[in-house]
């Protein structure tokens, strides 16, 4: 995205991907613009990299979740010129002249740009054949406020969604470069429930009755257009389990081969949920029944639920385990509490430490992510009656218990042919090695192996999962009077030999 809100006169930017693998420091030269993204997984890794570009001469810009929180930690441990707090799409552009100027400013305010505005990315620029799936953002933001989440803070609680049209013709043109399997990155595919709707007619309010009947009438009007492009297409999303009220919006997604979607579910018990200010959704029989209807509706549901809630006790693990099995969730995944900062659960978690902090060498535990990965505790926050070993040890056995061979075997029932049934086993084993290699497990020498595993089983899944490229692939000519759309930069005849991301128009 950020290289199609780059200026044309800068000329095509060169994407590093480090979690592929790593930039090349001879690559950076005096005058280079260097743009870093970070979440806080991967902070001290980025700041790394912007020390050592500072120290080839280049122009040092930070970006992303971690750096809009924590705009002056970058500056000061990533030795940035810049940093853009917020949405870069626009941002971006003005960093660069500004850079080119000799004259960056230290912050940016980036902000929460409306839907219309966002860029489709520049996929011409990355090699599909290093990727599984492509992913595409159709709507930012999220109306709930989960005590873990930091989404609705920094992306706003008003949704933000991007043109149906526009999200089309960038999906066009994935599939046109060989990609057909897409994750719509979307905070929440759900936006407007049906209690939504209702609040608003009780009380009256028109223009918010208006407002969010729109929002849902676009997202239906995607799925119409989603539904009509080539049938080896598949997409999957991430929604609340709110969307098991609306059978007629679960078979508009069946029927745009949306085929799954994660759903937070988080604790299986009333407690749980309270704990996380999620108690909307649902615990006990109406969980499972919720859960169900989706795959009722041919939607299949990636489980997500936490571990470590303060209300956890050990007997909640196989509860959880056994509801996901009950329930018929197609995936699952069983992550452990953290505490990511811009949460109200880690506002809470940095006051409680600000008596008496606890330190590993010399980083207080409330800035974990600048913790060498080596010494760096597993869990941070302590749970009232477990040790973070037993919750750990716990986690491991309920993935275990999910991922057994027989247990993929019977859920693999679900797919049409012999190929896509060895796709899932791939699939779901590669999940499952992939999660026991980033965190549950401590032990080195079975992370180790599990990498490997996981690496091999990414190649047998790639292979499953790539396509034909369908460059001859027709796009929806747009009714005119519709606000102006533009096809992808690279889409657009003669974008190459003008090579230029401005080609690429915000998508209003
Ligand atoms: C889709 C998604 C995923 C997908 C990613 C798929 C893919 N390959 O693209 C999957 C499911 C794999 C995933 C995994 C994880 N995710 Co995730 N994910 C998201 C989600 C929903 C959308 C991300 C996205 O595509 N955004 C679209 C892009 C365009 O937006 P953006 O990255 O924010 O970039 C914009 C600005 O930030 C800015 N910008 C960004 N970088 C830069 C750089 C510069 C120089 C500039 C100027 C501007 C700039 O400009 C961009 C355009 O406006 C976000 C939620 C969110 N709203 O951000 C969570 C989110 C990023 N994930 C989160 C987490 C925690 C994870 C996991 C750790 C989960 C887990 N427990 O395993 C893993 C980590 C994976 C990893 N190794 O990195 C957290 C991160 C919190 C934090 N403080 O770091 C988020 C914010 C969700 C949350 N609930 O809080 N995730
Ligand atoms: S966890 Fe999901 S539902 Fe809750 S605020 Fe975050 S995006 Fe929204």
């Amino acid at each position: 995205m950020l290289a199609a809100a780059t200026p044309r006169s800068v000329g095509d930017p060169i994407l590093v991907d480090e979690s592929l693998e790593q930039i090349v420091p001879e690559s950076i030269q005096p005058g280079d613009i260097v743009g870093i993204s970070v979440h806080t997984g991967n902070a001290l890794r980025g700041y790394a990299v912007g020390r050592m570009a500072r120290n080839r001469g280049a122009w040092v810009v930070y970006g992303g979740i971690h750096a809009t929180l924590f705009p002056e930690e970058a500056l000061e441990r990533g030795e940035a010129h810049a940093v853009v707090k917020g949405d870069g799409d626009l941002a971006w552009a003005r960093v660069v002249t500004d850079c080119l100027d000799g004259k960056p400013e230290r912050v940016y305010e980036g902000g929460r740009i409306e839907g219309g505005d966002f860029l489709s990315a520049r996929w011409d620029l990355m090699d599909p054949k290093k990727y599984m799936w492509a992913s595409v953002q159709t709507i930012r933001g999220c109306p709930k406020h989960c005590s873990f989440c930091s989404v609705w803070r920094t992306d706003g609680q008003k949704p933000r969604q991007r043109k149906f049209q526009n999200v089309v013709d960038e999906i066009i043109a994935l599939r046109r470069l060989g990609f057909r399997f897409i994750a719509l990155a979307d905070d929440n595919f759900y936006p407007v429930t049906f209690t939504d709707l209702r609040l608003a007619r009780e009380q009256g309010n028109t223009a918010k009755l208006e407002e969010l009947t729109a929002i849902r009438n676009e997202r239906l009007q995607l799925m119409e257009e989603l539904a009509k492009l080539p049938k080896d297409m598949v997409f999957f999303t991430q929604m609340t389990m709110e969307a098991g009220e609306d059978g007629s919006y679960l078979d508009a997604m069946r029927k745009a081969n949306i085929k799954g979607a994660l759903v937070g579910v988080e604790a299986v018990t009333p407690e749980g949920l309270k704990a996380v200010y999620k108690d909307w959704n649902y615990s006990g029989e109406a969980l499972a029944k919720q859960l169900q209807t989706f795959k009722q509706h041919g939607v299949h549901v990636l489980g997500s639920f936490i571990f470590g809630l303060p209300t956890d006790r050990p007997a909640t693990f196989d509860a959880t385990v056994e509801m996901a099995l009950k329930a018929g969730v197609t995936f699952a995944q069983f992550v452990m509490m953290t505490p990511f900062p811009g949460t109200v659960d880690f506002g809470r978690w940095e006051k409680e430490q600000s008596v008496d902090p606890m330190m590993v060498g010399d980083v207080p535990i409330t800035r974990y992510w600048m913790i060498p990965t080596e010494v760096r505790p597993k869990m941070f926050t302590p749970h009232p009656t477990m040790s973070s070993d037993e919750i750990r040890e716990r986690t491991q056995k309920v993935w275990d218990r999910f991922y057994t061979w027989g247990a993929i075997w019977e859920r693999s029932a679900c797919t049409p042919t012999l190929r896509a049934r060895l796709g899932f086993i791939f699939l779901s084993k590669l999940y499952r090695q992939m999660y026991a290699g980033t965190g549950i497990s401590t032990d080195s020498a079975r992370r180790k192996k599990s990498k490997r595993w996981a690496k091999w089983t990414a190649r047998q899944c790639k292979k499953l999962f790539q396509a034909r490229p369908m460059p001859e692939l027709e796009g929806p000519k747009w009714e005119i009077g519709l606000p102006a759309l533009v096809q992808p930069a690279f889409e657009v005849a003669g974008a190459r030999e003008i090579s230029g991301p401005f080609a690429v128009l915000p998508d209003n």
